[in-house]
């Protein structure tokens, strides 16, 4: 009894920073037993303890590496290192040893993200943030000890790091992640995440040699009253392709992504823009706005993500990291906490205004029994289940259609933010035109159940369309965070359809919006809607009906899982 009073007294103590939670009592105290129940089948996860931030993926010499925060010592935040695993295909992973750990003054205290960078003739370079024994962050560099091994299993870090300190003006506690570096103008550039007061600052580091870094005499952008920038992502994207880009290309053609993990929102939001050379400076298109009123990535537990540049298939993949939404005392009954999400190809929309994303083709190998439907009329309050496929762990594409749109509900112009607004029309809240969608891990008599749908509105010039992933009833278990999560979807709606995908992973369900324009993920812990008991449903609960064109769902095979 005792302990879990003190425990609480320490979870409700948490500090003012968010990022980097202590839970001093737990964070050495190994997993005993690792419950299975919600862990995932196919997400990228280590057998147990907590993971968080992706770092420097990268492909080299036909393997692709990704290195991400791990606790080696229990299912919280603490002892971080380096933890590394590669695959073949981005879907099935070997585990290796941890690439990074702290051994040495500039990194004593701590390990922290950071970003690969692929040098002329082929060689990888490390850029990471080190706390050192003053709890400065400062920016270190590692490189692989063999590049004869494509496992890249030792890396080494030079003694004349660290290679960037934080200069007196700057808050040495805000002050980290680097950035993949670009080549451009005779120099390596890249950026280092930051903030002054609110503020927040992607500062610019140049350098000829990659290890003597210059400070450009102001950032590549800033913006106020968006608090810490953690993980910045800053990289171009083709106008006119799918194609990826490596991340040194700049021209005619090109856009740039810059994308920063608000430390105060614990969200992530990107602007697409210019990188002006003669200003040296990236400047976001004109309607697009930095911060918590910017477009996302990813509408759900999505957080500081970074992309690469897969040369083998000449894509840009997305990794980002999906954190529990039980309480921490959860996560040490249960011995893990963290997932990474399904790498995701990630793209230039044509009309310029956002990215799209889906995930990566290799995925559909994992497909294996498939259930398909066309041509289901469902009338408002009906909910049909898709039978014959694993329902907990599957991979489901819909295309839906109606006949008109007259039945959309007014849009009150307030209504600004897509969570609020899912948060009052919930699935059980009837409309117009929607909510109709999936409903994902159901339990047989419905008790529990996390549906993703749409819902169309009608505003003075156009229709809105809204995305939800609401986990209001997705668990009869308490002292869980339940969020509706929702994103608005740019689309016209002239061929009066909509497509929705979702990847359902026992306590995760992925979804792609209209071909990835929106994109949400939900962690969610259901009591009864478990493994086999888990069930799928379409549902429509507006008065417009709605027409299943065509769904193809599949259950999904476990890949080899580190
Ligand atoms: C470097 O890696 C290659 C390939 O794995 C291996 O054959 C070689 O022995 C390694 N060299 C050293 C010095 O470990
Ligand atoms: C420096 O940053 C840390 C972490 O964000 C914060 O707690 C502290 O108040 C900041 N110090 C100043 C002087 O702004
Ligand atoms: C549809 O709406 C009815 C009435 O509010 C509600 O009882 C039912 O649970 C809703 N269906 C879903 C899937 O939320
Ligand atoms: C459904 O049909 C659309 C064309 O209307 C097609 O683009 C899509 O691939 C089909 N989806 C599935 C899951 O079969
Ligand atoms: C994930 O967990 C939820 C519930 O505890 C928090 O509300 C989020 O802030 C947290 N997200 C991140 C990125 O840490």
């Amino acid at each position: 009894m005792r302990s879990i009073l003190s425990l609480f007294i320490i979870l409700n103590n948490n500090g003012v920073e968010a990022s980097h939670k202590v839970y001093q009592k737990f964070q050495s105290l190994s997993a005993v037993k690792v419950d299975q129940l919600h862990r995932t089948g196919f997400h990228f996860q280590p057998p147990k303890n907590w993971i968080n931030d992706p770092n420097g993926p990268l492909y080299y010499k036909g393997l692709y590496h990704l290195f991400y925060q791990y606790n080696p010592k229990g299912a919280v935040w603490g002892n971080i290192v380096w933890a590394h695993s590669v695959s073949k295909d981005l879907i099935n992973w070997e585990p290796l040893d941890p690439a990074i750990y702290p051994s040495k003054p500039f990194d004593i205290n701590g390990c922290w993200s950071g970003s690969a960078t692929i040098l002329p003739g082929n060689k990888p370079i490390i850029l990471y943030t080190g706390i050192d024994p003053d709890n400065r962050q400062v920016q270190n560099y590692a490189i692989p000890a063999n590049l004869s091994d494509p496992y890249l299993r030792e890396w080494i870090k030079p003694d004349d790091n660290p290679i960037v300190v934080p200069t007196n003006d700057m808050n040495a506690s805000a002050f980290r992640d680097p950035t993949t570096a670009w080549f451009t103008d005779g120099h390596w550039q890249m950026v280092v995440g930051g903030r002054r007061k609110r503020r927040g600052i992607a500062h610019l580091y140049r350098s000829k040699d990659f290890k003597y870094w210059v400070k450009a005499k102001h950032p590549l952008h800033t913006s106020q009253n968006t608090g810490m920038w953690e993980c910045p992502d800053f990289y171009p994207v083709s106008m006119s392709s799918k194609i990826g880009l490596d991340t040194s290309v700049n021209g005619q053609n090109v856009k740039h992504v810059l994308k920063v993990s608000l430390d105060l929102t614990r969200y992530e939001y990107y602007t697409i823009g210019t990188y002006n050379l003669d200003l040296d400076r990236y400047i976001p298109d004109s309607g697009l706005k930095d911060g918590w009123t910017g477009l996302r990535y990813d509408y759900g537990n999505f957080y500081a993500s970074k992309t690469f540049y897969d040369p083998l298939k000449h894509r840009r993949i997305l990794w980002g990291w999906a954190n529990e939404s039980d309480a921490q005392l959860d996560d040490v009954k249960k011995g893990w906490a963290g997932i990474q999400t399904i790498p995701r190809k990630v793209w230039l929309d044509p009309s310029g205004k956002q990215l799209v994303q889906w995930p990566v083709e290799e995925l559909e190998s994992l497909r294996g029994n498939k259930v398909e439907k066309s041509n289901v009329k469902l009338k408002k309050g009906d909910h049909v289940e898709v039978e014959g496929i694993t329902a907990a762990q599957a991979d489901v594409e819909v295309t839906f259609s109606f006949q008109s749109l007259d039945k959309a509900e007014e849009f009150d112009p307030s209504w600004s933010n897509a969570k609020d607004l899912c948060g009052q029309k919930g699935s059980n809240v009837q409309g117009g035109v929607g909510p109709f969608g999936l409903l994902t891990l159901a339990s047989q008599n419905l008790e529990e159940f996390t549906p993703v749908f749409f819902r169309i509105f009608k505003a003075p010039t156009k229709h809105v369309v809204l995305l939800c992933s609401d986990a209001t009833s997705s668990s009869l278990g308490e002292k869980l965070y339940k969020p509706s999560f929702a994103g608005f979807v740019d689309v016209k709606l002239d061929n009066k359809k909509l497509s929705l995908r979702s990847l359902i992973d026992h306590s995760v369900v992925e979804s792609f919006g209209e071909g990835g324009k929106t994109c949400i993920t939900s962690r969610v812990y259901p009591t009864l809607a478990v493994l086999d008991n888990a069930h799928l449903h379409l549902f429509n609960n507006g008065s417009e009906t709605i027409t299943v064109e065509n769904l193809s769902a599949w259950s999904m095979n476990r890949p080899l899982m580190n």
